[in-house]
Formats: structure tokens, C-alpha cells, sequence
């Protein structure tokens, strides 16, 4: 039995794909015990309904996915785990960083591992959940007690006929993608444009360079593989361009009056920045900017 905590967009896709009957939602604590019902439309063909239990007392999971938000990660492991094995490994899906580091610290003793995504799910009206967009999936150890564990964790994520790769730097690939969002996210929750037409923007124009200067430097500053500031933009841009209809996760999140990411992408950054002595004023104006649209 794998258990999703976080029935949202990503769980529900999980949920959908992996093999029916093998999947339980963990409840909030006293949520109605009614199993979840949903649409699910894949990427290509039918919609089908989907029925997934809840995770009952006394029911083990071999594997748990943890698909809340950043910001909600560390509540609701408190209030899962009591009752999850201490062997169980815990695989967290969270854009961003720092939500990582918070769980990995709290149970040092549990095997935690990290996935980083470029699948996308949404879910566009009640009972709906959409695979928007195709993409892959990278599961990597964040401790020593989640290292031996990858492979087989990567083959069970496999069974949802998703494309999942085991992942030896998996903190590496979430910079990555971390660089990607500090450069995307922000600019288009303030512009309230997609993602492409941040590029024709007099603010993104004005702060995107002093942006990848800030993130150089704290790339070397963590031991990172250093970029170029100009190396950086390159490849934000890249995306921005390769994405340019998409309505980003933080402007969605903005329209939707739900909480935003902002504090594990550039506000990560922003707190990066004075542990290291390293200025970054522009994650910091971004991260308030966009705390200012809440
Ligand atoms: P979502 O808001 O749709 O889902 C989060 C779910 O967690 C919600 O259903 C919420 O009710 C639930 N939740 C919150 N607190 C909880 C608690 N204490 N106990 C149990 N459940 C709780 O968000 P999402 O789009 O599924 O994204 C989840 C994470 O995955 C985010 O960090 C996001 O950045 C990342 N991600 C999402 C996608 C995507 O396509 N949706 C892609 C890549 C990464
Ligand atoms: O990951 C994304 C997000 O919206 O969070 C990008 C890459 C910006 C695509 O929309």
C-alpha cells in the first residue's frame, strides 16, 4: 500500500496512475472517512472515475508521498506520522527548498528522500483532476537512511507507468529547478501575465540580472555547481520561452486567493542570503511583492 498525504492536484494524479487499489489517501486528523471520488483525465484519452480509501488506524504503507504545499509539509507529517512506521520511507514532492530541509532535520532517524517533478496536474473545476502537462519524474535519498532505498522506490513510483529515474543528487536537481522558479514565479504572480510575456516586461527587464547575480552567488556559496549570472538567465528564459502560454504556479496560486510557494523559492533564496553574509536584495523585494498580493 502506497499512502498520498496531500489529496490535492499532485496527489490525485499519484493517485490516479498508480495501480488501483494499491493507493490510500491519509486523512487530516477526524476527516470523514468516505473514500475520495474523482474525475481523472489523462493526457490522452477517456476520463475515468477514480475511487481512492483512506489510510484506516492500524494500516501500514510501505511507501508514503507527501504532496501538500511547502508551506503545510511539516504539520501534516506531525500530525501523519504517529502512526506510519518508522521504516516507512517518506518521499516529498514540494517545489522549492527549505520544506526538504525542515522534515529531513525534525526525523533525522526516518528514511526521507526528495522527488522533483516536471509532470503537471491540475484540477479546473470540483471533482476534476487534469494530467496537464507530460514531464518526468527524479526520486533521490535527502539522509543516509533513504539512500539505499532510491531504487526501489523509483520502481514502485514506475508502476504508475509514469517516467520516474532514481536520482544520486537529487538536492542538485531541485536547485535546479529552484533557480528556474526564482526566475519565473515571482515575475509573473506580480506582472499578472504567463510566463512567456514576463520577457517583454520593463520590471522583468529592470531586475533579472541583479536577480542571477544574487543566485550566482549563492550557488558557489553552497557548493552548487557555479553559473554565470548571464548562464542563469539563459536557461530561465529558455523555459519561460518553452512555457510561454502557461499561467505558473504562483500566479495561479495568487488568482486562486491560496497561499503561494514565495518563501521556498526567492524567499528561500532571500534567507540563503543572510546566513551566508551574500546580499540579495532583489529575492527579498520579490518575495515581498508577491507576500503583498496574499
Ligand atoms: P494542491 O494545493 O492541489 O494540493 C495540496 C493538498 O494538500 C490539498 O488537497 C490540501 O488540502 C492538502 N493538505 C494541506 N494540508 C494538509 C494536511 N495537514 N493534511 C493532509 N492534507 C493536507 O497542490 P499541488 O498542486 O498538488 O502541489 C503540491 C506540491 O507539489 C507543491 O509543493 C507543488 O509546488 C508541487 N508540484 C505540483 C505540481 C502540479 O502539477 N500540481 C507539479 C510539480 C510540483
Ligand atoms: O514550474 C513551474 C511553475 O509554474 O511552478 C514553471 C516551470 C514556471 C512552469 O510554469
Amino acid at each position: 500500500m502506497i499512502a498520498i498525504l496531500g489529496a490535492g492536484s499532485l496527489g490525485r494524479l499519484w493517485a490516479a496512475t498508480l495501480p488501483a487499489g494499491q493507493v490510500a489517501f491519509v486523512p487530516r486528523p477526524g476527516q470523514a472517512p468516505e473514500p475520495a471520488r474523482y474525475r481523472f483525465q489523462p493526457l490522452v484519452g477517456e476520463s475515468f472515475s477514480v475511487t481512492v480509501p483512506w489510510l484506516q488506524r492500524g494500516q501500514s504503507p510501505e511507501l508514503l508521498l507527501v504532496t501538500t504545499k511547502a508551506g503545510d509539509t511539516l504539520e501534516a507529517l506531525k500530525a501523519a506520522l504517529p502512526s506510519i512506521a518508522s521504516s516507512t520511507p517518506i518521499v516529498l514532492f514540494q517545489n522549492g527548498l527549505g520544506s526538504q530541509q525542515q522534515v529531513a532535520a525534525t526525523w533525522p532517524q526516518r528514511p526521507v528522500l526528495a522527488a522533483s517533478t516536471t509532470e503537471g496536474a491540475n484540477r479546473p473545476e470540483q471533482g476534476l483532476t487534469v494530467h496537464a502537462g507530460c514531464g518526468a519524474t527524479w526520486v533521490g535519498a535527502l539522509n543516509p537512511t533513504g539512500q539505499p532505498l532510491v531504487n526501489r522506490v523509483a520502481q514502485q513510483l514506475a508502476e504508475s507507468r509514469l517516467e520516474v529515474h532514481p536520482e544520486q543528487d537529487i538536492l542538485g536537481r531541485l536547485w535546479q529547478k529552484l533557480v528556474i522558479n526564482a526566475g519565473i514565479n515571482a515575475f509573473t504572480a506580480v506582472l499578472d501575465c504567463p510566463n512567456g510575456e514576463i520577457l517583454e516586461q520593463p520590471f522583468y527587464q529592470r531586475w533579472i540580472n541583479p536577480l542571477c547575480r544574487e543566485i550566482s552567488h549563492l550557488l558557489a556559496a553552497v557548493g552548487q555547481p557555479e553559473h554565470t549570472p548571464e548562464a542563469l538567465r539563459e536557461s530561465i528564459e529558455a523555459v519561460a520561452r518553452r512555457t510561454a502560454t502557461n499561467t505558473s504556479s504562483m500566479r495561479a496560486d495568487v488568482l486562486a486567493g491560496r497561499p503561494t510557494e514565495i518563501d521556498f523559492i526567492n524567499g528561500y533564496l532571500a534567507r540563503l542570503g543572510q546566513q551566508h553574509g551574500i546580499a540579495t536584495p532583489v529575492n527579498q523585494m520579490l518575495t515581498e511583492r508577491v507576500q503583498q498580493l496574499n
